[in-house]
């Protein structure tokens, strides 16, 4: 049986950038060499991978926290730092990825549906290693005294919510014998009783046909009239069924204890379904007639098949006691499943496209900034892009400051800051540091020298 963990809440951190290294170079003969400190390595990413092993989240129940490798840092003679290991994050077939507030881990965004074994999408992308000096070497800076500091790594909480993923679903009535099917056509071991809603959470199993084809198939708690609004156990697994190609719709045929109708119950299941939603009641289904072992059901188990064929659906009579017709069932499903299986389209490198989109929404609100007065000729500015420029950027460091004000201005942080009435000389604090604005042009030394061009080359003076 499998145990069903449905949701969990974790928080990633990509490993850190290592630093880019300030160091020129020395050889015997020459007196003063050019710059040759190299690049830090880049952070580890988390990445979460659907892994069809996998039938649960019970990995992220009790270890909430993750994080992934950092990069080592430059060195000298133009050495790299090697790049942090990415952590992988496995989670089963059918997990759906959100990224949460982190102030009221509500979701904020649905990063991807990991619906194919092997998808797999970056939740903590690693810091960039920071850049060596060889970098910052332009027309007027031939010996450029300063390396970047690594980027420190992004850091989210997200939820991981598992929808059941089977192929075909037994659904029915209450005490229908949904879990004495599964139990014959799998090694699922459910509780099976003679009450209702025996079943509370969905059992899955895999179900082998002769041909050696197979299929997932589950089990789900029985469906009650009004299930559709929330009455019973139902509608909290009918989200569930919708992720199913097939469903196999179990009726009893002896009517149960109160001695139904099961002409009823097919009709009521089916309303149920379009009322959850309406591509359910389109849904490919197989009508199961349970309990025909019992004496004096031909007159029901012959009115319920005259039902389905006239919804044009296929009918099929079983006895999960005896285990007449199942042999059938399977092969008629597998069959089924495989050929619903060879329409679904795979659209191609879906988890790149997971990737990009939520990248371009994050990094929107990434790089946005806000300004606020704290006190008079005081101002706060915050905002995830601005505060990682500050952090790396080595104080002890002029060029490294007038590198980062390049930024700065590039990022349009003066020209806001002009706007809500920032005056020279005023203070302005960005996470624990404190700056003062100057205003006015500034002269740019580092003008020309775009964020990912690489100057190379630059010898001594
Ligand atoms: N005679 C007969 N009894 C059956 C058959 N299948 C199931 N039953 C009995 O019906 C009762 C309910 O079976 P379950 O498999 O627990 O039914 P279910 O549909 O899973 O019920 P819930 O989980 O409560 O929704 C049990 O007492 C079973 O032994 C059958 O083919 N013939
Ligand atoms: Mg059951």
């Amino acid at each position: 049986m499998v145990t069903f963990t449905d949701l969990s809440h974790i928080n990633v951190k990509g490993g850190d950038g290592g630093a880019g290294c300030m160091s020129f170079r020395r050889e015997a003969f020459v007196p003063k060499g050019g710059p040759d400190g190299g690049d830090g390595g880049h952070g580890g990413d988390v990445i979460v991978e659907a892994d069809p092993q996998l039938s649960s989240l019970i990995d992220y129940r009790y270890k909430h926290h993750f994080k992934a490798e950092r990069g080592t840092h430059g060195q000298g003679k133009r050495m790299h730092g090697k790049d942090g290991q990415d952590l992988i994050l496995r989670v089963p077939l059918g997990t759906v990825v959100r990224e949460l507030d982190p102030e009221t881990q509500k979701p904020l965004y649905q990063i991807a549906d990991l619906t194919r074994p092997g998808e797999r999408v970056i939740v903590a992308p690693g810091g960039v290693g920071g850049r060596g000096n060889i970098h910052f070497v332009t027309s007027v800076r031939r010996a450029p005294a300063f390396a970047e500091k690594g980027e420190p790594a992004r850091e989210h909480w997200i939820e991981l919510e598992m929808k059941l993923m089977a192929d075909a679903a037994l659904v029915g009535m209450p005490s229908v014998g949904k879990s004495s099917i599964i139990a014959r056509i799998s090694a699922a071991r459910p509780k099976i009783a003679d009450y209702p809603f025996t079943t509370l959470v969905p059992n899955l199993g895999v179900a082998r046909a002769s041909d050696g084809r197979s299929f997932v198939c589950a089990d789900v708690p029985g469906l009650i009239e009004g299930a559709s609004e929330g009455k019973g156990l139902g509608h909290e697994f009918l989200r569930h069924i919708e992720r199913t190609a097939l469903i196999l719709h179990v009726v009893d045929v002896t009517g149960g204890f109160e001695g139904r109708d099961p002409v009823d119950d097919y009709h009521t299941i089916n309303a149920e379904l379009s009322a959850y939603a309406a591509e359910l009641a389109e849904r490919p289904q197989i009508v199961v007639a349970n309990k025909c072992d019992m004496p004096d059901t031909d007159d029901a188990i012959a009115r319920l098949k005259e039902a389905a064929e006239k919804d044009g659906r296929r009918f099929m009579a079983v006895s999960a006691v005896t285990g007449k017709g199942l042999d059938d069932l399977v092969n008629v499903t597998a069959a089924q499943v495989a050929e619903l299986r060879s329409q679904v389209e795979v659209p191609e490198g879906p988890a790149d496209l997971y990737n990009k989109t939520w990248e371009r929404s994050r990094q929107k609100r990434d790089r946005a900034f806000t300004i606020s007065r704290e006190e008079a000729h005081v101002w706060r500015v915050t905002g995830g892009s601005i505060e990682r420029m500050v952090i790396q950027t080595d104080f002890e460091n002029d060029e490294a400051i007038a590198y980062l004000q390049h930024r700065f201005d590039r990022a349009g942080l003066d020209e806001r800051l002009e706007e809500a009435g920032c005056q020279r000389g005023d203070e302005v604090r960005i996470l624990g540091f404190a700056f003062t604005y100057e205003g006015g042009p500034v002269n740019d030394e580092f003008a020309g020298l775009d964020e990912d061009e690489t100057l190379d080359g630059g010898d001594e003076d």
